[in-house]
């Protein structure tokens, strides 16, 4: 039996996740857990990357104390922060996080230069303020000369642990920086930038064995044998290898955490100006796919509530006042930035539901069933538009990652689709990860397959649709939320 790791780290946690496969079914079990969040510093949000390497090292020394001698070991974080490197391969800034302020209004001063639809046309990638070309827009132009070595984060740890400098190919699309006719990174963007290809490091797909751990780490920790394999390092990458997708029916899936990530996997890009005017995204999925979804604000809106909330809570038991609380109250449209970072996530919903007159949700159950139903709606309206933009009709949504948990949500989304949800893995970041490194090592043959092997190896619920009461009126309700005038 091979051993496999997944380190899989998110905006609030991070993990090791060991897997193997036995007897024909993916084993996965927990290694080790950490928490990440990125911290405020003089007014700007950073991560604190050297922590992140450290809690990966402290996984691995517990799984070579656990028995693990011998494994290959894939990283997989959020996307678009990176880290600038100077010739000897020191980091020249600390690393910048995506929420962080500083890129409010760039896109709008970048435009100046090259046109939005110019550079949808190149990319494909929709506009999202914090996406790297915006960030390295405005870093300071002093630091990105002296730059030798621009990385993404986990091209940054990948680097850390075994001395290679990569641009993985998933992650690299969500710079909005390559150009979806060679792949490669875009030279009239870069320009813009003040930035030379020279600056990157190769691009490179997944699926294939970087190396050994660094020598002098193997002799300062007591590590286990490890070969390190490029995964999509794109977590929401690996979130759709995972996806237990079997058979032939057509489906979309919902990556569900942090954020909501909704859309469908293709074979080609769809750059049109319609797919640009409904903000999809054209990210590069593993084995020569294009990732068709589009961000929504997703539980991070949940989780900010529980951060700020005066009461001390688990998510089970917001579910569960949630699921206590009366349905369809008031709604916000949750993909406003002003639910991107504010100060506290609950007073910025209640000004919303006052602004737009509708009833200030008062108890802490009444603020996460309106974020619950706000996104259910919203996957509605994604769901929409992903088969218009496509010309296709899905007969089921996968939904993973965490929020696959959600049974409030599944269900209301299933319900507002109208069609059947198919619920879990809630690992299946880790999963997708793990799932191409067991591809690289001959243990599995393709994604197909390997969806095959993950959809008779974990527990999938299943939502059938239900009417839903007044739905005229509520999407009538919901539309004029939408469109209403806010700050
Ligand atoms: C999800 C995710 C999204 C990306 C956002 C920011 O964790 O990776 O796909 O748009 O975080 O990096």
């Amino acid at each position: 039996m091979l051993n496999h790791i997944a380190v899989d780290i998110g905006a609030s946690s991070g993990r090791l996740v060991h897997g193997a496969l036995i007897a024909g079914q993916m084993v996965i079990r927990e290694l080790y857990r950490f928490d990440n969040r990125f911290h405020r510093v003089e007014g700007h949000d950073y991560w604190d990357i050297d922590h992140l390497l450290e809690e990966i090292l402290a996984g691995l020394v517990l799984a070579k104390r656990g028995g693990i001698g011998r494994c290959t070991l894939g990283i997989d974080t959020w996307a678009v922060d990176y880290v600038l490197l100077d010739r000897t391969g020191k980091r020249i800034h600390e690393v910048y996080a995506y929420r962080d302020s500083r890129t409010n209004g760039a896109p709008d001063n970048f435009h100046r230069v090259i046109p939005r639809e110019a550079v949808y046309r190149k990319t494909g990638i929709q506009e999202l303020s914090f996406n790297t070309l915006y960030q390295l827009f405005v870093h300071d132009p002093e630091q990105l000369k002296r730059t030798d070595a621009i990385l993404l984060v986990p091209d940054y740890l990948y680097f850390r642990l075994t001395g290679r400098q990569i641009n993985e190919l998933t992650n690299a699309s969500t710079t909005q920086l390559l150009n979806l006719q060679d792949g490669e990174f875009d030279p009239e963007l870069l320009g813009i930038l003040g930035l030379d290809r020279a600056q990157f490091a190769e691009l490179t797909e997944p699926g294939i064995k970087l190396g050994p751990l660094l020598p002098e780490l193997k002799e300062a920790y007591d590590l286990p044998e490890c070969e390190l394999v490029v995964v999509p390092t794109h977590d929401t990458a690996s979130a759709v290898v995972g996806v237990p997708a079997a058979g032939d029916r057509p489906w979309a899936y919902l990556s569900s955490g942090t954020w909501s990530l909704l859309g469908a996997e293709l074979a080609e890009p769809l750059n049109t100006g319609s797919a640009m005017s409904c903000n999809y995204t054209n990210e590069r999925g593993a084995y020569g796919t294009f990732r068709f979804l589009k961000n929504i604000m997703g539980l991070w809106m949940i989780q900010e509530t529980r951060r700020v909330s005066a009461i001390d809570c688990s998510f089970a038991e917001l579910a569960q006042w949630a699921e206590e609380a009366p349905p369809f109250q008031s709604l916000v449209a949750c993909n406003h930035p002003r639910f991107l970072n504010p100060a506290d996530m609950i007073e910025e919903i209640r000004s919303f539901c006052r602004e737009t007159g509708q009833p200030v949700p008062a108890t802490l159950g009444e603020v996460a069933r309106c974020i619950f139903e706000s996104l259910a709606l919203t996957y509605r309206d994604a769901m929409e538009e992903l088969e218009r933009l496509t010309g296709r009709t899905f007969e089921v949504l996968h939904i993973v990652g965490g929020g696959s948990h959600n049974g409030l949500l599944n269900q209301l989304t299933a319900d507002l689709l109208g069609k059947p949800v198919c619920a879990g893995p809630s690992e299946s970041t880790a999963i997708g990860n793990l799932a191409v490194q067991m591809i690289a090592c001959g243990c599995l043959y393709d994604v197909r397959s390997a969806r095959e092997t993950i959809d008779g190896s974990f527990p999938i619920t299943r939502y059938t649709p239900r009417p839903v009461e007044n739905r005229k009126q509520l999407l009538e309700r919901w539309e004029r939320v939408k469109t209403s005038p806010v700050f």
